[in-house]
């Protein structure tokens, strides 16, 4: 598929793919394509057994500066439902390989939510985090008040949500919303960094983990440590278990071939 919004690259390091947000002049805000796009590059990753982790980054000036406000601005609700927005949004969701949010700038509104919707978030110290949808009378609607209370508690999430103001990268690493923080020259190169040492792990094992870590966010203890259990049994049935432990034994690193 020819993407118009984004831009995707498998070359960048092994094991690694990176989509770029490609929207420059209007902030990357995001359309409804680029939401398609995204999806289309994730699913297509997912599926190729070369990739390991994702990486989704924007520009210096702007990771996502929302949903496309142009776009919405006369929509109806029964517009908004038939367009089922959410579809795009629970896929993107359902990736089943770690990814990375690379930001700096604005990630804000939908943006952030994308960025909280990645596995973990690196930034750049020009990051701004915030959900200021309350300002164009609207308010988070792809997890932004689920996700953010999650991460940084009620306190802050309240006051983002209610407020619209925005928090630093250094506000965003203090209340344990993204990963690092980092100077914007390399904030790029962090990101794969942190991906290259997910790519080093057993694929099977990474995806069972991820799937572990965001039983989490919806379920009891009990469920999840049930969940986890099952997972946990499931990584003795891969043969990079026995590579990962035998290589131990041997004093060597292991290779792992995601069998
Ligand atoms: N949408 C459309 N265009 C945007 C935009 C946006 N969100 N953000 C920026 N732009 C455009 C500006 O209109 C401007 O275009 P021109 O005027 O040059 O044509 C260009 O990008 C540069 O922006 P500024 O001139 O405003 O740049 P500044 O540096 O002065 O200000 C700013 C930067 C980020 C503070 C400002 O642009 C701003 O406040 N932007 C809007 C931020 C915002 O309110 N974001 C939340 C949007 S609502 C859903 C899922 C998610 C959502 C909805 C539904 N479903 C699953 C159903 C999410 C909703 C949102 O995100």
């Amino acid at each position: 598929m020819a993407y118009e919004y984004i831009i995707t690259n498998t070359n960048i390091q092994p094991h690694i793919a990176l989509i770029q947000l490609n929207r420059p002049k209007e902030l990357n805000a995001l359309n409804l394509q680029l939401m398609q796009e995204i999806k289309h590059a994730l699913l297509e990753f997912d599926n190729n057994d070369e990739v390991r982790c994702i990486i989704i980054t924007g520009n210096e000036r702007a990771f996502a500066a929302g949903a496309d406000i142009k776009q919405m601005e006369s929509r109806t609700a029964i517009d908004m439902l038939k367009i089922d927005q959410f579809e795009t949004w629970d896929q993107i969701r359902k990736t089943k390989k770690p990814v990375i949010a690379a930001v700096s700038g604005f990630c804000l509104g939908g943006g952030c939510e994308l960025a909280m919707t990645c596995d973990m978030i690196v930034a750049s110290e020009t990051a701004k985090f915030g959900q200021p949808e309350i300002k164009l009378a609207i308010m988070p609607g792809a997890g932004g008040t689920q996700r953010l209370t999650k991460a940084v508690g009620k306190a802050l999430a309240m006051e983002m949500v209610l407020t619209g103001k925005f928090i630093s990268a250094e506000e965003a690493l203090d209340a344990g919303l993204i990963n690092r923080v980092v100077p914007e020259e390399v904030y790029l190169d962090e990101a794969l960094k942190l991906a290259a040492e997910v790519a080093q792990q057993s694929p099977v094992a990474v995806r069972l983990a991820k799937e572990s870590v965001l039983k989490a966010f919806d379920s009891g203890l009990q469920e999840g440590l049930y969940f986890e259990r099952k997972n946990f049994y499931m990584c003795f049935a891969s043969e990079d278990q026995k590579e990962g432990m035998k290589a131990f034994v041997e004093k060597r690193k292991p290779e792992f071939k995601g069998v």
